[in-house]
């Protein structure tokens, strides 16, 4: 089997990849700033974007990430490194907000077909913040999973499963402690070609999940490929091949998961559904009269901690898409920048007025 459909390419890639002269198909398996390690038909190699790429991005998340496809220059034709020069359509994309001023976009897996949502069941606890994993989730393309860890440190698995349960309406949601084979149950969500990310807080046990599902045969794509001399490397590989086929992305812990785009109808289908009741159809559930979201807060049917993470969230989404369109006008600003364009535009403006 050809290496880089072991590594989730189907033949829409090979496609995309074939009608390109001189390019060829690579997927991206580790970042390390503008360094990329890449897998390609001949085995991993180290590549960065090419000058035109570097000049053309306009923005972070349009830079490849873990899990991305991309054509690639060989080292043959380079005759030096090998360069990125396209990025391949994404089939999903989990985005978070980078946090502070520099609110960019920024991708944290790419081509993600399974999203496990990870959170333990000892401190981290906490289901607004996996409402907010599952708003994000359910917009990335990607299929989310909830994986709740840690169970041995739980003195009521079973109430943390249903309260669980009864939050992520739609998703699947497994149980897994140190001491079960909690692999299996992840396993039968993972085929060869499909690729799972690991996503949630630091500590929470992603990577020994990880480690457990690869078990001693973690598979190094330069030693399938025979291109392994010379080429051992510490770094560590985000997207892995599993022995059983699948693959695996271990994304880095994050503190928090800042939001830039949500799908509120799919995590909160709930109050999707009463919304579709509310006098106004554009009711924002606060203060109107005839809101049935207000009507079922009011009587208890919805949980008052789930309607206030609700709001937080479409409020941080809805600043996030502001945020987004004034880059987008800015560099408009930049497009008709330039001073002699400027000074064409305020001398129009002055004959217009009759001022000249
Ligand atoms: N008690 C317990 N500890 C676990 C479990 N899974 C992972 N840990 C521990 O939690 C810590 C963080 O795990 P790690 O996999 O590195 O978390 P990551 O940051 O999400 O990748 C490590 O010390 C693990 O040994 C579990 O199911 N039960
Ligand atoms: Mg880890
Ligand atoms: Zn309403």
């Amino acid at each position: 089997m050809n290496i880089l459909a072991q590594y989730g390419a189907d033949e829409r890639r090979f496609m995309d990849a074939a009608s390109e002269d001189g390019l060829s198909l690579a997927r991206v398996v580790t970042q390390h700033r503008s360094l990329y390690e890449l897998v390609t038909e001949t085995g991993v190699v180290f590549a960065e974007v090419s000058g035109r790429y570097r000049h053309e991005a306009a923005q972070p998340a349009e830079y490849p990430a873990v899990g991305d496809f991309v054509l690639v220059t060989p080292t043959h034709v380079t005759g030096g490194q090998t360069l990125i020069q396209r990025l391949l359509p994404r089939k999903s994309v989990f985005l978070r907000r980078a946090a502070g001023s520099d609110a960019y976009a920024q991708v944290v897996a790419a081509n993600i077909d399974v999203a496990f949502l990870c959170m333990s069941l000892n401190a981290n606890y906490n289901v607004s913040r996996l409402e907010r994993y599952l708003a994000v989730a359910w917009e990335s393309g990607a299929r989310p999973v909830v994986v709740l860890t840690k169970a041995d440190l739980c003195a009521d698995p079973a109430s943390a499963f249903a309260e669980v349960s009864s939050i992520a309406a739609g998703a699947d949601v497994i149980l897994t402690s140190a001491e079960d084979s909690a692999a299996s149950a992840l396993q039968g969500f993972l085929r060869p070609g499909v690729t799972a990310a690991f996503l949630g807080s630091s500590g929470v046990g992603k990577s020994t999940l990880i480690n457990r599902l690869a078990g001693e045969k973690l598979m190094e794509a330069s030693a399938i490929s025979g291109e392994g001399r010379g080429k051992h490397t510490t770094t560590h590989r985000q997207l892995l091949l599993l022995p059983n086929g699948g693959l695996v992305i271990d994304t880095p812990g994050m503190r928090e998961l800042g939001i830039e785009t949500v799908s509120l109808d799919k995590s909160f289908s709930d109050i999707d559904a009463l919304a579709d009741e509310c006098r106004f159809n554009d009711c924002t559930h606060t203060s109107e009269p005839g809101c049935a979201v207000c009507a079922a807060l009011a009587d208890g049917r919805l949980d008052a901690r789930r309607y206030e993470n609700y709001q937080k969230i479409r409020r941080e989404a809805s600043a996030a898409s502001l945020s987004a369109r004034g880059r987008e006008n800015a560099k408009i600003q930049r497009m008709f920048g330039g001073k002699k364009a400027m000074k064409q535009a305020q001398t129009a403006a002055r004959t217009k007025h009759g001022q000249s």
